[in-house]
């Protein structure tokens, strides 16, 4: 039976009840404490080694526990332009729910 390795990146506010959502389908996943390359704030990385056959349920389950919010940053001021009149104004981003990644797994084993 082919084993998948399911990579999903979730907002921290979301990241407890989708444990809690893996725990109660038997999902074995690990939890990491991320941070976002862009905002450069935390989120939240879960790592399931899972059958290949199971792979849909458990992104549907991910689909529906991960939420898509606004978050605002300001951006860096350029120093290359005169300061003069230059504010930087919050701008507002839309993180998504939940990016996914699911790999082949060429050894799976427990020990
Ligand atoms: P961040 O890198 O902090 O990005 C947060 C949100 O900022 C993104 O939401 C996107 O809406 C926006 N954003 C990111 N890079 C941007 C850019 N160069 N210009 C304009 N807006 C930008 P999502 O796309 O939903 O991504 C949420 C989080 O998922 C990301 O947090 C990052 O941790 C991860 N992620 C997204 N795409 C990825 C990828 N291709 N590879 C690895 N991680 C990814």
């Amino acid at each position: 039976m082919a084993t998948k390795l399911i990579i999903a990146i979730v907002q921290d506010k979301d990241s407890n009840r989708l444990s809690d959502i893996f725990v109660d389908n038997n999902i074995r996943a690990t939890k990491l404490s991320t941070t976002g390359g862009f905002l450069q704030s935390g989120n939240t990385t879960f790592m399931i080694g899972i059958e290949e056959e199971r792979v849909d349920d458990a992104l549907a389950l991910i689909k529906d526990a991960s939420h898509a919010r606004d978050e605002f940053m300001t951006p860096p001021v350029n120093m290359d332009v005169s300061m003069e009149g230059t504010t930087a104004f919050p701008v507002k981003v839309q993180v998504g729910g939940a990016t996914v990644f699911v790999l082949p797994v060429d050894k799976f084993t427990h020990f």
